[in-house]
């Protein structure tokens, strides 16, 4: 049963892991909601830690290391510091970003550790684990991959395969391979020690099944770990970089990054409080509320991808229910994926909208992003962000929409109203709906806001503001200016009302904005006990002009954005490509053999049926020659008439689609396989000779 009415809530965000930057697909999956929900429980005044911070540990981390040509320490401190600065321009309210290098989650994780090895909850086991003797050293998760044994993947991973989303161990892999050298790992014995997941299904069953408020793809993904038959797993591997295992004899011996990453939310909290207060001192409100504290009283909410959804309803759980005093999730609202341009978001692929580049790029549009992400946010079923897409909304919705209206508002009442709040008349029946229509929202948005169905959420405040726009063209104030100034008084403070209200609803989706739209209509303090009221703004208040709140996005704009993710994307294919090795050598002779001279392409024609060859006519001094050459994927006939070209003139003729071809023009050939013709430098004359 989900907790109703907690004292407070902790709310985390997935640790993610410091080995590159944020892109638009984990905020979408996580960031932008979790922001929503705590920004919206606090305006709400309930008491929050919202937590979160960077996962240092774990292969991706030294991967990414020996990639980059850094060590680990070099890498998570070089995107601890772009992630965290990233997420605070985009306003993302966390209470504290941490990062689970710091002392203090080493040490909460081995005194976690220790508690359930002492109370002999883990399960000691040898067993032959793979080992790569050219690196010396196992081969734990992503040092592996291998065929997966689902899908038939060639490179899936060995804890995962990444196109069919199975979870995998080492030791189910085909045809493994070390991404450590290359080569075959032969398996060694080691000892690990092993949550017993199989024994505690029991418990987590019941756990998981007292859930069935989550979320269909969350609810769902569990019933089939549950299904299958939970399996022991091991909580420490064979490797050099993370937290010692707190176990004596253990050299060579880290926490599994699993066991300790979840973990980080429980140390992320004392740090919050040591850095606040000089003290890890009242952590446990947050986590272990106590025998003598109502049921209920902390309800904890993980906000995540699906692709963490088993460590955190399942292993994390267990882990917290095997030591006996935590609370365990209330919920864990985790999102599907987010697309991009038609493909699934790759980082290994540069396949992404990256947020730092998005914030340099398009300054002060943080909020869009915000929108877009949550319009479409793959809350049910993966979703697709386009920029085209991200341009309709901007102009049709942020500046169409709720922009229009606020900007009318609040001009209309500096031309009619000297800039200050009017007071109501008389009310119409218009107005009287208006009214109640705006005494209503607060609380549908906020029930949506509740069941994290932050679309659902973002599509009633459009609605608000679509009441108000459709209020001033009904009641039409330009008009009724002319004639009754006081009708005027009364729809300018109604239409007022309701933007000071939209801004407290928005303020979670779009905090700038409506720190924007505060300013112009002066008030401040004010939250969501406040929204819907009709005298939410005093008679008399001031009502600035104040900056524009969206601007449209012009195509150019939009096209430029494209074309980088292309750019990107090319560049990285690119990335793998050796320049050829030198050929064997040859004497001088054999290079004086070739007659190399200049021609100049006299005439071109496509040849019929054929794909790559051009028919070219060539001017060689001596004479003219027929020559066909293999370019027409890489130019049209028109483009090379009349150009100077390299042409080798006594290489044997050859019979291609039933002509003759005399010599051959030279040509060189780029790293992305395009070609480009030899020109003399200056105009040589045809047959001029090539030493
Ligand atoms: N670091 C996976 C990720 O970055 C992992 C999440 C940990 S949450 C405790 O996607
Ligand atoms: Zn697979």
């Amino acid at each position: 049963m989900p907790i109703s009415n907690p004292k407070r809530y902790t709310v985390t965000a997935a640790l993610i892991y410091a080995n590159g930057p944020i892109h638009i697909g984990h905020l979408a999956g996580c960031y932008v909601p979790a922001d929503i929900y705590v920004r919206y429980l606090r305006s709400s005044g309930k008491e929050v830690a919202f937590i979160s911070g960077t996962d240092e540990h774990g292969v991706p981390i030294t991967i990414r290391a020996k990639k980059e040509g850094l060590t680990p320490q070099q890498v998570v401190d070089k995107y601890y510091e772009q992630i965290d600065a990233s997420f605070k321009a985009l306003g993302v309210s966390f209470d504290v970003y941490s990062r689970t290098s710091k002392p203090v989650h080493h040490e909460t994780s081995r005194e976690i550790f220790r508690d359930l090895y002492d109370k002999k909850v883990f399960v000691e086991e040898t067993t032959e684990q793979y080992y790569d003797e050219t690196a010396q050293q196992f081969l734990a998760d992503r040092y592996i991959v291998g065929t997966c044994p689902v899908c038939a993947n060639p490179n899936a991973y060995g804890d995962q395969c990444e196109r069919c989303g199975s979870t995998l161990s080492p030791l189910e892999l085909k045809d493994p391979r070390s991404t450590l050298s290359g080569s075959k790992p032969v398996l060694k014995a080691t000892k690990n020690w092993y949550l017993p997941l199989d024994k505690m299904q029991p418990d987590i069953e019941a756990y998981v099944n007292g859930h069935s408020e989550w979320k269909t793809n969350v609810f769902g993904q569990c019933q089939s770990w549950l299904k299958d038959g939970l399996k022991p797993r091991a909580m420490t591997r064979d490797l050099d970089w993370g937290i010692k295992v707190p176990v004596e004899d253990t050299d060579g011996k880290v926490l599994y990054v699993w066991f300790e990453a979840p973990i980080g939310y429980i140390s992320a909290t004392k740090d919050w409080l040591i850095q606040k207060n000089g003290s890890e001192e009242g952590w446990q409100k947050w986590w272990q509320p106590g025998k003598d504290a109502a049921e209920g009283e902390t309800k904890l909410v993980h906000f995540i991808g699906k692709d963490n959804i088993v460590f955190h309803c399942i292993i994390f759980p267990a882990m917290l229910m095997a030591e006996g005093n935590y609370i365990l999730a209330d919920n864990v609202p985790a999102n599907e994926f987010m697309n991009l341009e038609g493909d699934k978001i790759s980082t290994s692929r540069n396949w992404a909208v990256w947020l730092h580049e998005y914030l340099e790029e398009l300054p002060d549009k943080q909020d869009v992003l915000r929108y877009v992400l949550t319009a479409n946010a793959p809350e049910t079923k993966d979703s697709e962000f386009t920029w085209k897409d991200f341009q309709t909304r901007n102009n049709s919705e942020l500046v169409g929409i709720y922009g229009n209206f606020i900007n009318r508002a609040v001009v209309l009442t500096q031309k009619f109203c000297d800039g200050k709040v009017p007071q109501r008349g008389e009310l119409q029946e218009i107005d009287q709906a208006a009214l109640a229509d705006l005494a209503a929202f607060p609380g549908k948005i906020a029930e949506s806001m509740e069941n994290y169905r932050f679309r659902e959420a973002l599509s009633l405040i459009m609605d608000l503001a679509r009441t108000g726009n459709k209020y001033l063209a009904d009641t039409q104030p330009w008009h009724a200016i002319k004639t009754d100034p006081g009708r005027v008084n009364t729809i300018l403070n109604i239409a007022l009302q309701i933007s000071a209200t939209l801004s407290i609803v928005s303020e979670p989706v779009l905090p700038f904005t409506a720190a924007k739209i505060q300013d112009q209509l002066s008030i401040s303090g004010k939250n969501w006990q406040d929204a819907g009221d009709a005298d939410l703004l005093a008679v008399g208040q001031p009502v600035l002009e104040g900056k524009l709140l969206f601007e449209k996005i012009e195509d150019s704009v939009i096209e430029k954005q494209v074309q980088k993710l292309h750019d990107a994307k090319r560049l990285n294919e690119l990335e793998g490509k050796t320049v050829a090795p030198v050929k064997a050598e040859i004497q001088f002779d054999d290079f004086a053999k070739m007659d190399i001279r200049i021609a100049t392409i006299l005439e071109a024609e496509n040849v019929p049926k054929s794909k790559k060859l051009l028919k070219l006519l060539i001017d060689i001094g001596s004479e003219q020659r027929t020559v066909l050459s293999g370019i027409s994927e890489h130019f049209k006939a028109e483009e090379v008439i009349g150009k100077k070209v390299l042409y080798l003139a006594n290489l044997a003729p050859r019979k291609m689609m039933g002509m003759e071809s005399h010599g051959m023009i030279l040509m060189a050939e780029d790293r992305d396989g395009s070609l480009a013709f030899m020109q003399p430098g200056k105009d040589v004359w045809n047959g001029g000779t090539v030493n």
